[in-house]
């Protein structure tokens, strides 16, 4: 056994506050077993190096120099201690209208280490979607679709605060759901990710004065901005914003990026609104911003 083993299991007695005595008692030997494995001239069964690891609530191979971080172990356990949800639970708890679950749900999420887009994407999004179904079929009030939304809203936010990183002190990329498209949680969420990797956003939402915009560009000289149309009644409020935004600036204009679920079913998006580009997703977002 190596010297390792001798200073970690010494080291983790002292840090519990255990005599070698206490230590021995626990682990069913004699104290002077406990001193010789300490001082490295005895070495223990593999059946009592497990009983050790377990004494001191590390992993075998901590104890035994294979790993250098000792609480892995103990964390690993506590995650595995956390509920499994599943998205019906999920959508479920949202139906019921039990904020403490939903919020519990997700935060297991979290605590399990699940990425946020993935909660964002497999459990958020999917559920609104749900919701907007359910609510064209006349199944669910609108009043409770509103609810959810906004509950939505404020567990994304949660997500966000707990997984904030430090924002490059880069030039800002707008985000804007042009006209009097109302539908901004989609891009929301787009900026909520664009954030946690490292980009400095800018989300303004819906209902912008065109004027306002141009304003804020002037201001703040983003080099990218996001359009997210949703209704398809609404493609050419953002048609026209981008022309207004081209106008302005001219070559100098940010680089204009588009989505959202109005051109679902549309080709030739760009060309259609004037934008630089059609994206479908983050992905996408990231490669034509490493472009610019
Ligand atoms: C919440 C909601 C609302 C809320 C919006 C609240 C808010 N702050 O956003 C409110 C109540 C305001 C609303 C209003 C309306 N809504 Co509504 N709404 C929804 C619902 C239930 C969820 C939308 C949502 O947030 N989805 C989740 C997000 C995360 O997904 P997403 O938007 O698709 O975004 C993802 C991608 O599309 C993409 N993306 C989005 N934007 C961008 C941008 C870029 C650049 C890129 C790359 C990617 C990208 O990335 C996102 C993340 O993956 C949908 C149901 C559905 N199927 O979506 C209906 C839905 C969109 N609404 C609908 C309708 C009809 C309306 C109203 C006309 C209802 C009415 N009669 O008043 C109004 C229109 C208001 C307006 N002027 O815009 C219809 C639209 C049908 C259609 N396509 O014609 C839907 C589909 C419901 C349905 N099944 O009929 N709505």
């Amino acid at each position: 056994m190596n010297n390792e083993f001798s200073l970690r299991i010494k080291e983790q007695r002292k840090k519990h506050g255990l005599t070698q005595k206490e230590a021995a008692q626990a682990l069913g030997i004699g104290q002077t077993t406990i001193a010789n494995y300490e001082n490295g001239t005895r070495v223990p069964d593999l059946m009592k190096v497990g009983e050790i690891a377990d004494l001191y609530n590390v992993s075998v191979d901590y104890l035994l120099g294979r790993e250098s971080y000792e609480v892995k172990a103990a964390e690993d356990r506590k995650k595995d201690e956390i509920p499994d949800y599943s998205y019906e639970e999920y959508m479920k708890s949202l139906l019921d209208g039990n904020k403490k679950l939903v919020r519990n749900i997700l935060l297991s999420f979290l605590k399990k280490g699940v990425p946020s887009v993935t909660i964002y994407r497999e459990y958020i999004e999917r559920s609104l979607k749900e919701v907007g179904e359910l609510w064209e079929k006349g199944t669910l009030p609108i009043w409770k679709e509103h609810f959810i939304s906004e509950l939505s809203l404020e567990n994304m936010a949660l997500i966000k605060r707990r997984k904030y990183q430090e924002i490059e002190p880069e030039r800002p990329i707008l985000l804007i759901t042009p006209g009097a498209e109302q539908h901004s949680i989609g891009l929301k969420m787009i900026g909520d990710m664009l954030e946690a990797n490292g980009h400095n956003v800018m989300f303004l939402g819906n209902l912008i004065p065109t004027d306002n915009i141009i304003h804020a560009i002037k201001d703040r000289k983003p080099y990218a901005i996001l359009l997210s149309v949703t209704m398809p009644y609404h493609i050419e409020a953002a048609k026209m914003l981008i022309d207004v935004i081209k106008q302005n600036f001219g070559a100098k204009a940010p680089t204009i990026l588009i989505g959202g679920t109005a051109f679902d079913h549309v080709e030739n998006v760009a060309t259609i609104t004037g934008a630089d580009k059609h994206c479908m997703n983050i992905d996408d977002i990231e490669r034509n911003l490493r472009r610019i």
